[in-house]
């Protein structure tokens, strides 16, 4: 049996954190769970830390760091703990519904056959539903230029629901991760298929947060098309012996 884990991080999710754990282990009850919280002001992990001592003991574990120290950090500290517990597949999904675990099956059944399964808005059969249209093409805009300057076969490079292998995450050294915003799940993608792995997209409905606050920004929008050049140009950097 291989060992899977699930990383969710979280900031400001008291309304989401508990439902959501519920139909995770509906659909996969063999998996564990990592939450990374950042110190939540609505303590976020007052609840996390209740639940992995009764009812989910032994399969919700909790990571609580200082503060805000933003999405891309609180994977990494996530994947770093994941590696050294040798989880053999571990994912990555927001807190806020948007990623549905009905999913989650297909996705362990992937990766089987896979390094990296990416849930996809833009493949036949993915979408997105009660995004306003700024907030589309913003996104859709995104991939499409990191795919042309990064030279990815990918559709969907900046949606965060994703299953590695162990092994991907070993070889591109999450340590070495430059980004901590929007960009972090294009360097990501980018780094495992310039490493050769072999990545497989699995068509997803996207549905918008259903309650507390995105944190998505302008800064960290543009932050993202500067990391992106920024990475073509070290691309012979990530690729590992
Ligand atoms: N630990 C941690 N989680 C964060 C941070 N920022 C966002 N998140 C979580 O990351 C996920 C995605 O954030 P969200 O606001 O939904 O972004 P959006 O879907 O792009 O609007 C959610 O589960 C958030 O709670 C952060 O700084 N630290
Ligand atoms: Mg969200």
């Amino acid at each position: 049996m291989i060992k899977k884990l699930i990383i969710i991080a979280t900031y400001n999710e008291r309304d989401n954190i508990e439902p959501l754990l519920a139909k995770i282990y509906e659909y996969v009850p063999e998996v564990n769970v990592l939450v990374v919280d950042d110190s939540s002001p609505d303590k976020t992990y007052e609840i996390v830390e209740q639940l992995s001592k009764t009812i989910y003991k032994d399969k919700l574990f909790l990571l609580k760091r200082s503060g805000k120290l933003g999405l891309g950090t609180a994977y990494v500290a996530g994947f770093n703990w994941g590696i050294k517990c040798e989880y053999d597949v571990i994912m990555e999904m927001d807190a806020d519904f948007s990623h549905n675990p009905k999913y989650l099956p297909q996705f362990f059944e992937e990766i089987k056959t896979s390094d990296l399964v990416i849930g996809s808005r833009y493949i036949g059969g993915g979408g997105v539903v009660n995004w306003g249209i700024i907030r589309k093409i913003i996104s859709q805009g995104g991939s499409m230029y990191s795919r042309f300057i990064l030279g990815l076969p990918i559709r969907d490079l900046t949606g965060g629901f994703k299953c590695y292998r162990r092994e991907v995450l070993e070889k591109i050294n999450v340590n070495e991760l430059m980004s901590n915003g929007y960009s972090f799940q294009i360097e990501g993608t980018y780094k495992t298929f310039l490493n050769r792995f072999k990545i497989k997209e699995i068509p997803i409905i996207f549905e918008d947060r259903r309650v507390g606050q995105s944190k998505m920004s302008g800064g960290i929008f543009l932050e993202a098309l500067l990391m992106v050049l920024k990475l073509r140009l070290r691309r012979a950097d990530f690729i590992k012996k």
